[in-house]
């Protein structure tokens, strides 16, 4: 049996291409992960594209496998697998089910040796353009901390100690804190523990939790930042982020010397090139972010926005390969396609100057992130889309291409002119990329040795004050800024609150 693990929609394409030699060759097949749970999910179990698989045999399974795989293993040894697995209803409680463990030989070739696991699935909330609460349901499910223990000890038991934590929004994880207290108890036991997790903007109104999450071995903290324009955010049913926390939520982590990242959704309806140009120089001057990452607003099939869309019949890109979040799948109101394209590239550039790449690395040096781990980050975020073309989430190293993958229908192409063009693409992308390393190891030593570098401070860095609402541009630019100040204001005065301005 070959099980296609975990396929997103941008890979659903070639999932299908390497499917069909093992249903030539009579091999049963099955295919699970976000795009089918979600098409099935949210659409007519027909879009988008799971005919195709009903079409060649490819047993399709909607949800999670735990509970489950029994059943599907024992239908593939009798060579009689379903047409449709579809388990979403039944969403299986997690403490006690198998953790996701890799041998090392597999996770050798990831940057930095990090392994990964769910500690919890399940989020409160309900932004549209979100496919996870379709799929994994808005209850917080979670491991217990004795699994996430043993996890950690096997993994640790063949060098293995840094893990990126995947649960969508880690704080809304009911059990958090006996999680991070484990943690706690291991690193006291000497298990270097190196951890990503994914938070809301509003993490920082839990208590102890940033806290709790330094003294649990957490590094790097990514935030569903998504945009500066409340406006924007409240289109999107993101009414929890507020633009008015997020100095005091962004300060919280740097006190800790945890390196900020943050997501950016360009494309939603009040976004111009010109609105984007500015608020990226707003970021730039006035959050303590340390990279930021771009995406392009996508109806991700699965997604209330696609299932909007396609319910109203409105047309959108029917090439699933590019449902990858970086391109651009659907019209908007104030943006043509092309525009929309053109500041989702210049973004980018915009963001990760030389100039804002040195003020990343004295805001980084003076809040104690470690250099070296932040410049290896900015390697990846500054090069990912000038060279390769392709998002940082999705660039590695050394890209293997054989000529024989290629997608179906199209001819083989001539091996001298597929391995010539092969060689010199690498050489040329590696040139650049020597290039852009050598000037960030320059500016990370001048950092490294100047003495005042614990001294640098700016806009950014400088803690959150009364009068911000009148004089940073984040809580000044739009009318809707102004009114989101406004209201905090007004919730301040009716609860006896004597701060007006973005506080904590
Ligand atoms: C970790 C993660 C990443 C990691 C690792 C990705 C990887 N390729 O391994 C990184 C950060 C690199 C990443 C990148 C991207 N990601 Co990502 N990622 C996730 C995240 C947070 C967890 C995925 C995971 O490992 N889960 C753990 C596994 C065990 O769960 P699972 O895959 O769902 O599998 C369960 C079931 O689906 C089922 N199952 C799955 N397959 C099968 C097969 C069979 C036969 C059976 C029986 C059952 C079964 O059983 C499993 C156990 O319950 C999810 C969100 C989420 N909460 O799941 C987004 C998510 C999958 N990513 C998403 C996207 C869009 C991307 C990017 C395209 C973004 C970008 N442009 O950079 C890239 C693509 C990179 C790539 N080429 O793979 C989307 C996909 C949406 C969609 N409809 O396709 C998600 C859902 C997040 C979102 N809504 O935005 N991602
Ligand atoms: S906060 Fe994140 S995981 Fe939760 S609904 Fe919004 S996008 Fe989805």
């Amino acid at each position: 049996m070959v099980a296609l693990v975990g396929v997103q929609s941008n890979q659903y394409p070639r999932a299908l291409d390497i499917a069909r030699p093992f249903r030539e060759a009579g091999i049963e097949v099955a295919i699970g992960g976000f795009h089918v749970s979600g098409c099935l999910s949210m659409l007519d179990g027909h879009a988008v594209g799971l005919d195709e698989c009903r079409a060649m045999g490819v047993s399709i399974f909607a949800g999670e496998a735990e509970n489950h795989f029994d059943t599907v293993l024992q239908d593939a040894a009798s060579r009689g697998l379903q047409s449709v697995y579809n388990v979403l209803k039944t969403i299986p409680a997690m403490a006690g089910t198998p953790a996701p463990f890799l041998p090392k030989q597999y996770v050798a070739r990831t940057l930095g040796l990090s392994a990964s696991f769910d500690a919890g699935r399940g989020c409160p909330y309900q932004c549209s353009f979100c496919t996870i609460i379709n799929v994994q349901g808005r209850k917080s499910r979670y491991r217990s901390p004795d699994d996430i223990e043993h996890l950690v000890r096997l993994n640790w038991a063949q060098g293995i100690c840094k893990f990126f934590i995947t649960d969508d929004n880690f704080s809304r994880n009911e059990q958090w804190e006996s999680i991070f207290d484990r943690l706690i108890s291991l690193r006291a036991e000497g298990i270097p523990l190196g951890l990503m997790i994914q938070v809301d903007t509003l993490c920082h109104k839990i208590p102890n939790f940033i806290e709790k999450a330094h003294r649990a071995g957490v590094t790097r903290v990514f935030i569903g930042l998504e945009n500066i324009n409340p406006d924007n955010l409240a289109g999107a049913k993101k009414r929890q982020n507020k633009i008015t926390e997020y100095r005091a939520m962004l300060l919280a982590w740097k006190s800790c010397g945890i390196m900020t990242l943050a997501g950016y959704i360009l494309g939603f309806p009040a976004d111009t090139p010109a609105s984007i140009r500015r608020d990226v120089a707003i970021i730039q001057k006035e959050l303590p972010i340390d990279v930021l990452e771009f995406f392009c607003l996508t109806p991700l099939p699965g997604s209330e926005d696609h299932q909007s869309l396609w319910r109203a019949g409105i047309d959108m890109e029917p090439d699933l390969n590019i449902y990858d979040v970086e391109h651009v799948c659907t019209a908007h109101p104030k943006m043509t396609k092309r525009q929309w394209e053109e500041i989702y590239r210049d973004a980018w550039s915009l963001y990760y100057s030389p100039e804002h790449m040195r003020t990343l690395l004295r805001r980084a040096a003076a809040t104690r992130v470690p250099l070296n781990s932040l410049l290896k980050v900015l390697v990846m975020f500054a090069t990912s889309v000038q060279i390769e073309n392709v998002h940082p989430l999705q660039a590695g190293v050394l890209r293997l291409k054989h000529p024989s993958e290629r997608r179906h229908g199209l001819a083989r192409e001539n091996a001298l002119i597929f391995w010539g063009k092969f060689a010199w693409e690498t050489i040329s992308k590696h040139a650049r990329l020597v290039g852009v390393i050598g000037r960030l190891v320059r500016m990370r030593l001048a950092i490294g040795w100047d003495r005042d570098a614990l001294r640098y401070s700016d806009l950014a860095l400088t803690p959150v004050s009364e009068d911000e609402a009148e004089t940073h541009e984040l809580l000044t630019q739009t009318t809707a800024a102004r009114a989101a100040v406004a209201h905090v204001r007004k919730i301040s005065e009716l609860t006896g609150g004597g701060r007006v301005a973005a506080r904590r």
